[in-house]
């Protein structure tokens, strides 16, 4: 792959801003600041101390004055890229960068692809492939819990954790494979037994990861809750009452919603994806049938149920039936219209369901609500930032294939099969983890992944 030559691009958002910052980097880097770059009393670039940042001014071709800048110099091998690299630190809006951009691109320097300087690291070592894509996450994250968690990713929690499995894995392989291969020896055979037991270790750590990706999707994507329940118990108020805005069509009329409303709404730094659905009742009328279809479809996908129904009135048996639609699901039960009075049967009959009283319309009990949405997707999670965590597909189909690989393993070894079939699956498993890492990686799979970021990245 391309690394010997010397790349640049504007790397902060083209527009209005304080500064904007162009960065080259490449082996060619510092040679290519020398002549467009000028430092008061004509000291040169080459000169400037490792990690510093030299004053001075951008100028053209005639000597003309393009800009005043900043220019941070950074040393191979202890930079982004782990190339030479300068940052020149210009004056923002449209013109000063891109000016600068073209003096460098006369100097011997290309322009980067989107990603490049990230891939880079890559290349040289300095970052593995989920620390490569938590930096893409970092970038595009919307919520702080997205972006805490990619930290922690940047800073290696994935990489850390795949490593430890994958050494587990390897330790096993070389025992595995002198067991085989020189059964002659006289070397501790590893027994059945003990190859089993290692085994499972193995299987449990990996699905151990997987399971984190319950968590890693809400932070991506946020946490799909539902609102759902008969018609005109207010489920539209209370989208309208969550988002602080009137979103969804308020009416006394029963079965107004007709479609599926989502919107995302951040409740402690945690992004929530709220679905207002078509009341569920039995309907002739055509529109409303398929609407209350798409109500079952989205409480199905739905990570969470708010489920409504109201208070100042006993049970119908609409009610019911929905609550035992849900019962599979994690779910809330809300009893909404407390202002109207709490009735006594309605009460006696959620009991047992640890409901939570609230008014759509004054916002009573609403905070609850908002709390326990937000213990729900936090919960048993602890600390985010130092912890391993699975956020995105691609990782998440390969953890699961991993395990499966494991799990056939075992299979074989309990089926008495021969070790070499046990070897094959096992190292399916390692060639799995190693595509989380980029260790087994190809190149077309790294030039897609890199091909996402943006550009200056
Ligand atoms: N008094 C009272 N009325 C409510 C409350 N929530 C909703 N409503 C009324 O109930 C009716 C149905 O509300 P809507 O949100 O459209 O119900 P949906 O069919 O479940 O979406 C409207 O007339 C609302 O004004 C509440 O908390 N208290
Ligand atoms: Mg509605």
């Amino acid at each position: 792959m391309e690394f010997t030559d010397t790349i640049a691009a504007i790397s902060t958002p083209v527009g209005m801003g304080g500064i904007s910052i162009v960065r080259v980097s490449g082996d060619n880097a510092f040679e290519a600041m020398e002549g467009i770059f000028v430092r008061p009393g004509g000291k040169r670039f080459a000169d400037a101390a490792a990690n510093s940042l030299s004053y001075g001014h951008i100028v053209g071709d005639k000597g003309e004055i393009i800009d005043e800048v900043l220019v941070g110099k950074m040393v191979s091998p202890h930079t982004y890229t782990t190339q030479d690299t300068a940052e020149i630190n210009c004056h923002g809006g449209l013109s000063a960068a891109k000016s600068i951009l073209s003096l460098l691109l006369e100097k011997n320097v290309r322009s980067a692809q989107p990603g490049e300087f990230t891939k880079r690291a890559f290349l040289g070592g300095r970052i593995d492939l989920s620390q490569a894509e938590a930096v893409g996450d970092m970038i595009s994250s919307q919520t702080e819990m997205f972006a805490r968690i990619a930290a922690g990713q940047i800073a290696g929690a994935l990489r850390e954790r795949i490593n430890g499995i994958t050494d587990k894995i390897l330790n096993l392989l070389s025992q595995l494979e002198v067991t085989i291969e020189y059964p002659e020896y006289d070397i501790p055979e590893l027994t059945e037994n003990q190859l089993l037991f290692a085994l499972k270790d193995i299987g449990q750590d990996i699905e151990e990861l997987g399971k984190t990706y319950k968590k890693g999707e809400i932070a991506r994507n946020g946490l799909k809750t539902a609102i759902v329940g008969k018609p005109n118990v207010g489920k539209s108020m209370l989208l309208n009452r969550l988002l602080n805005e009137e979103k969804a069509i308020v009416t006394d009329i029963p079965g107004t919603t007709r479609d599926v409303v989502d919107e995302l709404i951040v409740l402690s730094g945690i992004p929530v994806k709220l679905m207002d659905t078509a009341g569920i009742r039995q309907s002739s009328e055509v529109v409303e049938a398929l609407g209350i279809q798409r109500s079952l479809a989205a409480m199905e996908t739905a990570q969470l149920v708010l489920f409504v129904c109201e208070a100042c009135n006993p049970p119908a048996e609409e009610d019911r039936e929905i609550l035992s639609k849900t019962e599979g699901k994690d779910r809330l039960i809300l009893l909404n219209k407390c202002d109207r009075g709490v009735n006594g049967e309605a009460m006696a009959f959620f009991e047992k369901y640890d409901p939570i009283l609230i008014s759509a319309k004054t916002g009573e009990g609403i905070d609850k609500v908002e709390q326990a949405i937000v213990d729900f997707a936090s919960q048993g999670s602890g600390e985010t930032t130092q912890c391993a965590l699975i956020v995105n597909e691609r990782h998440k189909a390969l953890i699961d294939s991993a395990a499966q690989s494991i799990s056939r393993a075992v299979d074989a070894l309990e089926g008495g099969l021969p070790g070499d079939l046990i070897e094959i699956d096992i190292n399916e498993c390692r060639n799995r983890l190693g595509l989380i890492t980029g260790e087994t990686a190809d190149e077309d799979l790294i030039n897609d992944i890199f091909s996402k970021f943006c550009l200056g990245k």
